[in-house]
């Protein structure tokens, strides 16, 4: 593996795209096999890809891109992790080698429990497994000691079984990947227009005259995306980009599906404007953006012609305008464009954009939703949209692109740790027991109330959070000091050997694999982010007898603990069909949910605020008058550190799927053959007296006394604003303070963490 940078000069997807996969997938045969059949069997009932939440036109085959075909051929490997490999290898050796190391060792074949004296897991019975969580679980002094935690990838028949559990348990402690990722995208809607989630369909993507895409890699993280961007500007739309780096697949895309393109060199451009704002700049770019379309709003109106806001649309629907344009006013340009780091020229013509578009369409990720006021940078861009009356219409609206291929779902099911009443009353009714009303823990209150001893189970369904989680060492205390931790997964991850005093991996089918249960094969359900609810089914034969499905593990657990209260947990998990008629007695818009799920690609769940239904408070949709943030990094913070501070964002290579890594390149940002790289500004590396490749240990600052750095990282050149700094995720998260969190979301900081670089020698090799 040769270590080498090399900026990329082609454009996203094309022939690099294809030739990864090929080589990647097609390597060997089985994977190539498994693929072919999903695509097969695809045309029967439907398929998840694994790999993201974006959205399949109904009625259209699954459409598959490279980093999707990574995540199925990674599922669908021969390897195994036996009994045997774990007898060779203890937990102390296994704590040594990198995760790289651990996930390619494959997937995990039988339960396992962790024997301390031996230092080794040894297989367990599933009978035994589940009597020792049931044995723990009775030993608790209070429903709350449980932690719950679930990552996106669950099927929302697993995850409705393991919400009814946890709750008819007594508990709300439900932490889960989303309070890491679009927390505050849920946080914001909810109180600007009454519904957490996207109000856009992918069929809007044709519709729209310009769309603009805020802290987001689609190139990357959600390929897919780049067809309905490339056809969007095809047909004349203005793509917009605000990205603080300047991201390959949003310049410039071919297409690997579409047998054109791949003959010419030719590519399609993508982004018609591309802005890079500074780290956490991007509410006051947006507010500049309302700052300037007032002032050619005022002026049309005094000149007799019609304004630039919809009034008609501001008049029947919203509240809160004059606080929000008094606030707009009282923002001066000064402070836009320093926060922002754009000129007011940019910004301007962001706003022209805009102002010339008669249907807008904005999107963001993660470059929005990791900062402290990653609410309050939402309801910017909720402001603006409703200014314009950009909701409701075809072509126009709000799009949260959602990260894990069912996170939404999971929400919509119930993993949410703060229940609306609703909800429980529909659960209490429907199971005729009472439910908790205590909210639970998010990830962050789990971590924190596991390291004080206060919780003592952490058991998962999915997910790597020893990795995934902020503060890596604290999160490690925190898991390690439990009484038992139960992993459910698919692969060997750190989540595995941050054990607690005593701890289970529990081995489960992937989303590739046939589900044969006693009453035949099943098929799961899954929603995107377009709210598009559509059925899944693997067809891959799984790799070991001793795996079980994600459903019928929960409904183990549960039946070991609450014998068969509310419901007869194991009949459960023998037909689906069960569980999505106990779905749709309690979940709104599942009624009917079976016999729905017939038509081709799924059905739309709906989104009140599409329909101008504002589910809110007041029953209005909201303007959020705040102000921007006075200091992006606090002044308490910048008066500690003692140097030159810089803020960091860690972000995913191509070659990785969040705590998995698959290979060690990352093509469009031409770094190959490596991961510990700092990417910088070319002036500020000369100016702070480093040069590229460079030695460097980066430490954060933060309030409280401990320390955390994380060494040898190489400097690389980047196309980003001074002071700003990037490196990937997780090998940063050590310096991500647990409580260095977004205001209303609890969401860790991962897009601006105060950070000292000091050069230093070349690192041990390890
Ligand atoms: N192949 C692959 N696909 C994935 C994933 C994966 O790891 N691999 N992960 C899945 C998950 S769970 C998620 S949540 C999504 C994540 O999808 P993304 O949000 O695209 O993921 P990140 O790599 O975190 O990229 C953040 C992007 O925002 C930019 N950015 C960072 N901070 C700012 C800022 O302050 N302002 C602006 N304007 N831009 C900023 C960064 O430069 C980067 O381009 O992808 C999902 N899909
Ligand atoms: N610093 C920093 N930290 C971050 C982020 C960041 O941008 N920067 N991003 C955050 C975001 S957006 C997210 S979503 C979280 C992700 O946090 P998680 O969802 O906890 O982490 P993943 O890496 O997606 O989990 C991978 C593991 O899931 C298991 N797995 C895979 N498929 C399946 C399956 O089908 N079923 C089951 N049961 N298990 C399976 C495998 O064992 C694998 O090791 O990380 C967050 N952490
Ligand atoms: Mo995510």
């Amino acid at each position: 593996m040769s270590k080498k940078i090399k900026p990329y000069q082609g454009p996203a997807g094309g022939w690099g795209a294809l030739s990864s996969t090929t080589r990647f997938v097609f390597g060997s045969k089985q994977p190539a096999a498994n693929i072919r059949n999903l695509l097969r069997a695809n045309k029967v009932k439907g398929f998840d890809c694994p790999g993201c939440a974006w959205g399949d036109e109904p009625g259209k085959h699954f459409s598959f891109c490279e980093n999707g075909a990574k995540a199925i051929s990674w599922e669908a490997t021969t390897k195994r992790v036996t009994p045997a490999f774990f007898a060779q290898h203890s937990l102390s050796h296994l704590m040594r080698q990198s995760d790289y190391f651990l996930e390619y060792q494959g997937r995990l074949e039988q339960p396992m429990v962790l024997n301390r004296e031996t230092d080794h897991y040894e297989p367990i019975s599933w009978q035994d497994a589940f009597a020792l969580i049931a044995r723990h679980l009775q030993a608790l002094e209070h429903p709350d000691q449980l932690e719950l935690y679930t990552s996106g990838r669950a099927s929302n028949e697993a995850a409705y079984l393991y919400q009814l559990f946890g709750r008819s348990f007594g508990t709300n402690n439900f932490p889960d990947c989303s309070n890491l990722c679009h927390e505050a995208s849920g946080v914001a809607l909810t109180q600007a227009i009454g519904v957490g989630k996207g109000t856009v369909t992918l069929k809007d993507f044709d519709e729209a005259d310009a769309i603009f895409v805020f802290g987001q890699n689609p190139g990357t993280n959600h390929p897919r995306m780049l067809h309905s961007l490339r056809n969007a500007a095809r047909n004349g739309a203005a793509i917009v980009s605000f990205n603080n780096l300047k991201e390959r697949g949003l310049e410039r895309f071919a297409d690997p599906q579409s047998p054109i393109e791949m003959l010419t060199p030719a590519d399609s451009r993508i982004s018609s404007h591309y802005f890079c704002p500074r780290l956490g700049g991007d509410m006051a770019a947006v507010r500049g953006m309302v700052k300037q379309l007032l002032a050619w709003d005022s002026a049309a109106l005094a000149e007799g012609k019609a304004g630039i806001f919809d009034r008609d649309f501001i008049a029947e629907h919203t509240a809160g305008l004059d606080a929000y344009l008094a606030q707009v006013a009282a923002t001066s340009w000064a402070q836009i464009t320093e926060q922002s780091g754009l000129s007011q020229a940019q910004i301007t013509q962001a706003a022209r954009v805009y102002a010339d578009a008669k249907r807008v369409i904005i999107t963001w990720a993660m470059g929005i939703t990791q900062h402290k006021h990653s609410v309050a940078t939402i309801q910017e861009i909720t402001n603006l949209q409703l200014l314009c009356g950009q909701l409701g219409k075809p072509g126009a609206g709000l799009c949260p692109v959602r990260g894990h291929s069912n996170v939404q779902g999971n929400r919509t099911v119930g993993i949410n740790e703060q229940p609306s009443s609703a909800f429980l009353d529909s659960l209490e009714q429907h199971f005729k027991q009472p439910m908790p009303r205590r909210a639970g823990h998010n990830a962050v209150a789990a971590i924190q109330a596991m390291l004080d001893g206060q919780s003592k189970v952490f058991i998962a369904l999915g997910g790597n959070i020893a990795a995934a989680a902020p503060d890596t060492l604290a999160t490690g205390r925190a898991l390690t000091n439990c009484a038992l931790t139960v992993q459910i997964s698919t692969k060997l991850n750190r989540s595995h050997l941050m054990a607690g005093k005593e701890a289970l991996i529990l081995p489960c089918l992937g989303r590739t694999e046939a589900d044969l249960q006693a009453n035949g094969p099943q098929f799961i359900t899954v929603e995107d982010s377009f709210s598009m609810v559509h059925a899944s089914q693997g067809v891959g034969k799984p790799n070991s007898p001793q795996q079980r499905s994600e459903t019928a593990i929960v409904a183990g657990i549960a039946q070991a603990i609450l014998g068969t209260k509310p419901l007869d947990w194991l009949a459960m998990a023998q037909d689906y069909n069960m569980i999505r008629d106990h779905m749709a007695a309690t979940l709104p818009g599942f009624e009917q949910f079976n016999e729905r799920l017939t038509a081709p690609g799924g059905f739309y769940l709906g989104n009140s605020a599409a329909r101008y239904q504002w589910q809110t408070v007041n029953g209005k949709a909201n303007f959020a008058a705040t102000a921007l943030p006075t200091h992006l990094i606090p002044e308490a913070i910048t008066a500690k550190a003692q140097g030159l501070l810089s803020t960091l964002q860690t972000l995913r290579s191509h070659d990785q799927y969040n705590t998995t890594i698959y290979g060690m390149d990352d093509r469009y940002r031409g770094v190959y053959g490596q991961r510990m790289v700092l990417f910088m500004n070319p002036d500020e590396i000369k100016r702070r007296g480093l040069k590229e490749g460079d030695w460097v240990e980066l430490s954060s600052v933060w309030l409280d006394d401990v320390e955390r750095k994380v060494e040898g990282f190489k400097i690389v050149a980047y196309d980003i604003p001074p002071g700003n700094v990037a490196a990937y995720y997780p090998e940063t998260n050590p310096l991500v303070p647990l409580h260095s969190v977004g205001d209303g979301s609890d969401t860790p900081t991962s897009k601006a963490i105060p950070i000292l670089i000091r050069k230093q020698t070349a690192p041990r090799l390890i």
